[in-house]
């Protein structure tokens, strides 16, 4: 093949490009493990916390000297970092730094939409949210007031919508992102797989990811583990349409036609079945609706799949075997964010029910199933119930099996005749909603109709634009928040703690839900003077020394049993008690009981189907603006097939614009062009192409994929909002 790992060193000198800006050295992807410096020699101390440049919450520490943060380095005592980060992680300086960095309150002195604020101290700021929430209570019921939030530091605004009396409390992290796999799970095992996902790649002897591209997606912990599973000699085997950094490491890359991947899978079902592959004891034991599968997939053969998805049949029929040989140590990882097509549940209902016959579920090297440290909840007043349900859906009977609130049905429910009732009032916290949710368009047209919007972030994102107030939060290594237990292979309790004081007139958010719950006559739902009087409550009720996490940053409980090979026993909460391969709880409620291949409208000539991915140096957006990640990685780019770039005209590194279905343009942006991605798609990293004035790095960088995304296809099944459905035509941008 032509492709060689050049890619792959590629990255690991881009990261290195961003520790070498940042004073450090790494040795990301490599598999040496890495020297953690001794933090003595690292300034006057260092200080335990997690990082939250995306949603992982690696433990670090902060190396500070003469009060500044010097730099930030992986704890080694953390379970999810190891001591090491990933190269977002160590620009965090550069966030706490952004000279951009929002630094007072503002409110609105022009239309919504234009960017023109007054700098007010906070008694005024927080005085005027309260009486626009208040109106809003009055007026409407506090139902009419719905919070986006996403990020860890979200749990205090949470506490608040709950004490105020809205259910309306959504983030994009689910029908956005992972909402479909939660459903496509629960559905057939019983259970979802969370964050951090309970999957053990490092014992896994075969590794599939199906459009998941560790390696650009950076969460720290898998990368770490993939390497270490791949310098064990496990296989890997990548589907893509890309050629993505994980494919140049790969045994079978399958460049598989965009939105085709149920057809793949039941292929390769077809052959583990009819080749008799899969754990037949395991199924016997756990499964129910076997013969209903085979059954279903008999037709289903690679020569099937052939057209639909342009895999070659021997190379299906290669892959699953080799897929089946690793069993149960065969991991089809499960990606995260999946909302591509809108039939996404059926999609990973294909990869749950895949799991099952290579009795990968349970098993070591495949999903496990770890539990958190008991970690008993702060003792609060107990909310009311609210007096309305959420207004996500326009009917309850909707999309019957999304387990959590869907962000894009908030906003929607804004917009009059679209719900059971309309929302008046929105806080945005950590999400820049613009980019975040579907057919931008769409979500100004919702924020138009709202009586008030106020925001917190730390930089002058997207959304603040839009807004009425704008609350500005300290960063990460400026504030406490709550402690974390997630339930994790080696079970933890995490402290977010400061490292510096906070810079400019930034809050922690703590304080700031604390003073509008005060305002609004809701102090008794905040009976505590400072987060860490909720905290020391909760680690002393864990059994645990405040004292002993503080100055770790992590308290580690006992391991326990993840998997049947240590002696976990499986039990399964579905209806029937076992592994639904046949889900009778899709038939009730009329959808697909197997899950089944219908084909997506394909792009009209001259036009490509846009797809989007991650960067490896930065997350989304919000790092757009970061100076030491920019330095690595300004701006996103356009991959673009050599040949059409030919019949367009287009070289490596013109500038071209986009233009979709409906008209919308983008941003002029390079072109990359490569052999390296299919022919019928384009792609992007998400989350350049800012139009905010306040982002002054950011600003103008690059194309917005999400400005593109007018159109997207929703899940029936659980309300996901599918964005890989949108056609561009590439033009050359006038210079
Ligand atoms: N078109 C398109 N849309 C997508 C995606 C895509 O690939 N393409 N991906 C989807 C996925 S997977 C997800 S998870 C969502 C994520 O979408 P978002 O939740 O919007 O994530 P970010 O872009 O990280 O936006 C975070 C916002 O939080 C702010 N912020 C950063 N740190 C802090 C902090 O400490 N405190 C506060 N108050 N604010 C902070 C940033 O400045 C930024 O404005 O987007 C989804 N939407
Ligand atoms: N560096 C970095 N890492 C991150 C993040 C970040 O912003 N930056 N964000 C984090 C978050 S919140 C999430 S949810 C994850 C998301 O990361 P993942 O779950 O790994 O992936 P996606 O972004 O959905 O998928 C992008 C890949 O899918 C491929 N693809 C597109 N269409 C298809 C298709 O039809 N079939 C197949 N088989 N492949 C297809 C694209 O070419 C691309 O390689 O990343 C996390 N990690
Ligand atoms: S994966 Fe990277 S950005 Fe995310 S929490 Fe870990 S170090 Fe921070
Ligand atoms: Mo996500």
């Amino acid at each position: 093949m032509a492709f060689t790992r050049r890619d792959f060193i590629r990255i690991g000198a881009m990261a290195g490009g961003v520790a070498a800006a940042s004073g450090l050295t790494t040795d990301w992807w490599s598999l040496q493990a890495r020297t953690i410096p001794d933090p003595k020699t690292d300034g006057d101390h260092v200080v335990p916390t997690f990082c939250e440049l995306c949603f992982w919450k690696c433990g670090v520490l902060a190396h500070v000297k003469n009060g500044r943060v010097t730099k930030i380095t992986g704890n080694p005592a953390h379970p999810l970092s190891k001591g090491r980060l990933c190269p977002r992680g160590e620009a965090a300086t550069a966030l706490l730094y952004d000279p951009d960095r929002l630094k007072t309150p503002l409110i609105r002195r022009a239309k919504r939409g234009q960017q023109v604020f007054e700098a007010v101290t906070w008694a005024v700021a927080l005085d005027e949210t309260a009486k626009r929430m208040d109106a809003i209570r009055t007026k409407y019921g506090p139902e009419a007031f719905a919070l986006f939030t996403h990020g860890w530091g979200g749990s205090w605004f949470t506490r608040l919508m709950q004490a105020y009396g809205s259910p309306n409390v959504a983030a994009p992290s689910y029908a956005q992102c992972r909402g479909p796999r939660e459903a496509g799970f629960t559905l057939t095992f019983g259970q979802g797989l969370g964050s951090p996902e309970s999957i053990d790649i490092e014992n896994a002897r075969c590794i599939t990811l199906i459009g998941s591209h560790l390696g650009e997606n950076m969460h720290n912990t898998q990368v770490q583990e993939l390497a270490t599973a791949i310098g064990r000699g496990a296989e890997l085997v990548v589907v893509d349409p890309r050629f993505s950094i994980a494919a140049s490491k790969a045994k079978y890359w399958l460049p598989i036609r965009p939105g085709t991947d149920i057809a793949l899978l039941l292929a390769w079902m077809n052959v583990i079945i009819t080749e008799k592959r899969y754990d037949a004891d395991y199924v016997a034991k756990y499964a129910e609706g076997f013969d209903q599968l085979a059954k279903h997939v008999e037709s289903k053969t690679p020569e099937w799949a052939y057209p639909i998805t342009g895999i070659e049949p021997q190379l299906i029929r290669d892959s699953a075997r080799l897929i089946a040989s690793a069993r149960p140590a065969s991991l089809i990882h499960p990606g995260r964010h999946v909302t591509w097509y809108g039939d996404d549940t059926q999609r990973l209902r294909s990869i749950a029910i895949l799991s099952a016959l290579l009795g990968s579920w349970g098993r070591r090297g495949g999903y496990i199933l770890p539990s958190a440290m008991e970690l008993p909840k702060y003792p609060g007043r107990k909310p009311q119930q609210p007096a309305r349900a959420v207004a996500d859906r326009r009917e309850p009977s909707l999309y019957p099996l999304a387990d959590e609130t869907l962000a894009s049905g908030v906003c929607d429910a804004t917009i009059p005749g679209k719900a059971p009732y309309q929302l008046k009032g929105w806080m945005v916290y950590g999400t820049n909603l613009m980019q975040a949710l579907p057919a931008p368009q769409q979500t100004e047209k919702a924020i138009q109709e709202l009586d008030f919007l106020v925001a917190i972030d730390v930089l002058p994102a997207e959304i603040t634009g839009w807004s009425d107030i704008v609350l500005p939060e300290s960063t990460y290594l400026e504030r406490y928040d709550d402690v974390w237990a997630p339930a994790y292979k080696e079970p933890f309790i995490a402290m977010r703690q400061p490292a510096v004081e906070p810079m400019y007139d930034s809050k922690p958010g703590w304080w700031i839900a604390r003073e509008l719950a005060a305002r609004l006559g809701l102090h008794d739902y905040f009976d505590w003077q400072h987060p860490l009087d909720v905290v020391r409550w909760r680690v002393e009720a864990a059994g645990q020394s405040l004292a002993k996490l503080r100055a770790t940053g992590v308290v580690q409980g006992a391991r326990v049993p993840v998997s049947e090979e240590e002696g976990l026993a499986l039990s399964f909460d579905t209806p029937s008690k076992k592994i639904e391969l046949f889900s009778s709880t899709l038939a009730s409620a009329g959808f697909d009981p197997l899950p089944d291949y219908s084909p997506h409208p394909q792009p009209p000539d001259g036009m490509f189907r846009l797809l989007m991915g991650r960067a490896p140096t930065h997350t989304f957006g919000r790092m757009a603006n970061n100076r030491l990640a920019g330095a690595v990685y300004p701006e996103n780019e356009l991959w673009l097939n050599t040949l059409v770039a030919k019949s367009l005209d287009v070289k490596n590194g013109d500038r071209v614009t986009l233009e979709n279905q409906d008209g919308v343009k983008s941003l002029p942006v390079r072109a990359k062009v490569t052999e390296r991605i299919r022919g019928d798609c384009v792609y992007m990293v998400h989350g350049w192409g800012h139009t905010a004035n306040g982002m002054k790095f950011a600003r103008h960088r690059g194309a917005s994929d999400s400005e593109l995304v007018s159109r997207y296809a929703t899940d029936p099944v659980m309300g996901g909002t599918g964005m890989n459905v949108n056609f561009v035509r590439v033009l050359k941008a006038e210079a």
